[in-house]
């Protein structure tokens, strides 16, 4: 078995400048530079069969060339607790297309729908134990974040694997977009 998943992937320049947002906030983790990422889609575990399929409907995508602006800062939590902190997405139809192509061409492929909206968002950190109040400063300082736009002309397919200090995530392929 294989932990893939779909993203696209960060230009070094903006990484560095994704690593400058780093704080003390207790519990949290935060992701190594150079694993920054825009995930399209998790895909799990999945078989070396599996893999195949997904790696040849992948390689056909066919969707336009985009620009992505990263843009504030915001958290995924539950019950009061934080589990992540990230950078957002400007509001970016091609990038929803491209996302959209992709749940299509995987579905086709074999993966069971995800069932829940793409929300696109670079994830700076895991949280564990980080109570909501403590992560007031980071918002607030972060708010007025903008990064611009850099271009997007392929797609990756990423393995994860977790090592005794994270996840490593290996890119395994790359499908351009067509002019
Ligand atoms: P995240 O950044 O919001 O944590 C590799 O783990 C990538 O797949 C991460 O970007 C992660 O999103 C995303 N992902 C989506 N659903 C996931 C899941 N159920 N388990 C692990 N990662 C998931």
């Amino acid at each position: 078995m294989i932990r893939l998943f779909v993203a696209i992937s960060v230009p070094e320049m903006l990484r560095q400048r994704l690593s400058g947002l780093r704080g003390q906030i207790p519990g949290a983790r935060w992701v190594r530079p150079e694993n920054l990422h825009l995930t399209l889609r998790f895909l799990g575990d999945v078989d070396e069969d599996a893999a195949d399929d997904l790696d040849a409907a992948l390689s056909r995508i066919t969707a336009p060339r985009l620009q992505v602006a990263l843009s504030g800062v915001g958290h995924f939590a539950s019950r009061g607790q934080v589990r992540g902190l990230w950078a957002g997405v400007e509001p970016n139809d091609a990038l929803e297309h491209l996302q959209t192509k992709v749940e299509i061409t995987v579905q086709r492929a074999g993966m069971a729908p995800i069932g829940r909206r793409f929300h696109p968002h670079v994830t700076l950190a895991r949280c564990n134990d980080t109570r909501v109040s403590r992560i007031d400063g980071f918002l607030a300082e972060h708010s007025g974040f903008r990064a611009p736009p850099f271009p997007v002309d392929a797609i990756d397919l990423y393995s994860s694997t977790l090592g005794r200090e994270g996840a490593y995530y290996t890119r395994e392929a790359t499908y351009p977009l067509p002019d």
